[in-house]
């Protein structure tokens, strides 16, 4: 079993649909991952123990992702020097709103890097994009996807424009 290098916490269960898209991305780079539940009002104490040992436990990027006022990204964040990704997930009438100000609003000191509401995806990528700076191998694997989905445009382009 590979150590996980990345964290990826979400602060609920209802949290998971949205997540998946971070993991999807992890697994398409075969980057091992530890996933859990923690939320930052209902089990504070999970998250200061989660935060404060992420960086011994080997984490070199965490995920975290939360609705409404979203405190998680920020909270983990304080907790660790380690780059927490918030992921703002829609949940409840302001549609994920109320979570992507929480989270890009981080006050200076302590920054929350910030993907666009339930695009977990990206942040999946992000944090294969942070690890790449160390490894030559998923930065190879990374320009390997770009070029993949440039092909896929290329595509695109070519069924648009022979359809007219
Ligand atoms: C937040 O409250 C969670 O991140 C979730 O987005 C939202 C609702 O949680 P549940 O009521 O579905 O458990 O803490």
């Amino acid at each position: 079993m590979s150590v996980p290098v990345v964290g990826v916490v979400m602060g609920s269960e209802s949290d998971l649909p949205t997540m998946q898209g971070a993991l999807d991305a992890l697994d398409e780079f075969a980057v091992p991952y530890e996933v859990d539940v923690v939320s930052a009002h209902r089990t504070p104490e999970k998250m200061m123990r989660f935060g404060l040992a992420a960086e011994e436990r080997g984490f070199q990027v965490l995920i975290a992702g939360a609705g409404g006022a979203a405190h998680l990204p920020g909270m983990l964040a304080s907790l660790t020097t380690l780059p927490v990704i918030g992921v703002p997930v829609s949940n409840g009438p302001l549609q994920g709103i109320d979570a992507l100000l929480s989270i890009v609003q981080m006050p200076k000191g302590v920054p929350v890097a910030t993907v666009a509401v339930g695009n977990a995806r990206n942040a999946g990528l992000l944090a294969v994009q942070m690890l790449a700076i160390a490894r030559p191998d998923l930065r190879e694997d990374l320009h390997t996807f770009r070029k993949a989905q440039q092909d896929k445009v290329a595509q695109m382009s070519a069924r648009v424009r022979s359809s007219q």
